[in-house]
């Protein structure tokens, strides 16, 4: 899905780039990803989905499904984080990361479809079902505000199964595991011959899938099956995209002056950081989606 006209009026009035997002979403992490790749300059709208700071009339004024992320371009907004950032590297060219080969292209949009299609079934079940934050059941009262605000019907199921006493159920975990398993086979077979999941450069097909890689192995989904897998993350997780996209909005806003930020993103650095941040245990507490 992609530009809508936002119930909330305010947002329509606003000028420039204005990103809602959360820390530990893997979709808002796409969208950030983008932005630092093509240095742009985006106002920060950041909502603690853990503490339900989406569940509100104003929020679902901007995204009528009530997720993050949202993006406003000067007044316009723009949900799902496919669509974002294909929006984005339309908009902003340089450096573009869309492969110019038509072969290229087609094999972008099927890796950026398949994680659309099991965002809800493969990614967000199996996170919500191994993390504690996520499983926590919300209250009677956050209940209620969520049901009069979303109409989307996979959303209010998933939400009222994890709310419920049962939860997830053991065969939608198991279900959701052979999914991820069947999908990271496909990425680990395509980068046992490619360097990038489209071919020969990186593109929007590795920023859709290496916020996945990441937030998943964070929440304990066992990769040690993929070794190309792994390799390519570890490459990316180079980058000053995902060092300043990923890793420092991870524990929420960074704290840190720009000059930290730029020396801890140096490629010199970067590598100690990518290491620490991936040491971290499994079955974290905040991986959302
Ligand atoms: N298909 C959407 C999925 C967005 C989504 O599920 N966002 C998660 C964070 S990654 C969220 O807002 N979760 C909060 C909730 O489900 O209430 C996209 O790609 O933008």
């Amino acid at each position: 899905m992609p530009k809508i006209r936002a119930q909330n009026a305010a947002v329509r009035e606003l000028k420039g780039l204005h990103l809602y997002h959360a820390g530990w979403s893997n979709c808002s992490m796409r969208v950030r990803m983008i932005l630092e790749e093509k240095g742009l300059q985006w106002t920060s709208h950041h909502l603690d989905t853990r503490r339900g700071e989406h569940i509100t009339p104003e929020y679902f004024g901007i995204n009528p499904k009530g997720l993050v992320p949202a993006l406003v371009h000067d007044g316009d907004v723009w949900i799902e984080s496919c669509d974002i950032i294909r929006y984005l590297d339309d908009s902003y060219p340089e450096p573009r990361l869309t492969p110019a080969d038509a072969l290229q292209q087609a094999q972008q949009s099927e890796w950026m479809s398949l994680a659309a299609a099991i965002h809800v079934s493969a990614v967000k079940t199996f996170i919500y079902a191994a993390t504690a934050a996520n499983r926590r059941r919300r209250t009677g009262a956050e209940i209620e505000r969520y049901r009069a605000l979303q109409t989307d019907a996979e959303l209010l199921l998933f939400h009222a199964k994890n709310s419920s006493d049962a939860g997830i159920s053991v065969a939608e975990r198991q279900h959701a595991e052979q999914q991820l398993r069947d999908a990271f086979g496909a990425l680990d077979r395509q980068l046992r011959e490619h360097r990038w999941l489209a071919g020969d450069n990186f593109t929007l097909a590795d920023v859709t899938w290496v916020p996945l890689h990441y937030t998943l192995l964070r929440s304990g989904f066992d990769f040690d099956h993929y070794p190309y897998v792994a390799a390519w993350a570890n490459v990316i997780t180079q980058r000053a995209s995902f060092q300043n996209a990923v890793l420092r909005w991870f524990d929420g806003p960074p704290q840190t002056s720009a000059a930290t930020l730029k020396e801890t993103a140096s490629p010199e650095n970067a590598a100690a950081v990518s290491a620490a941040a991936y040491a971290q245990d499994s079955t974290d507490e905040k991986a959302g989606s």
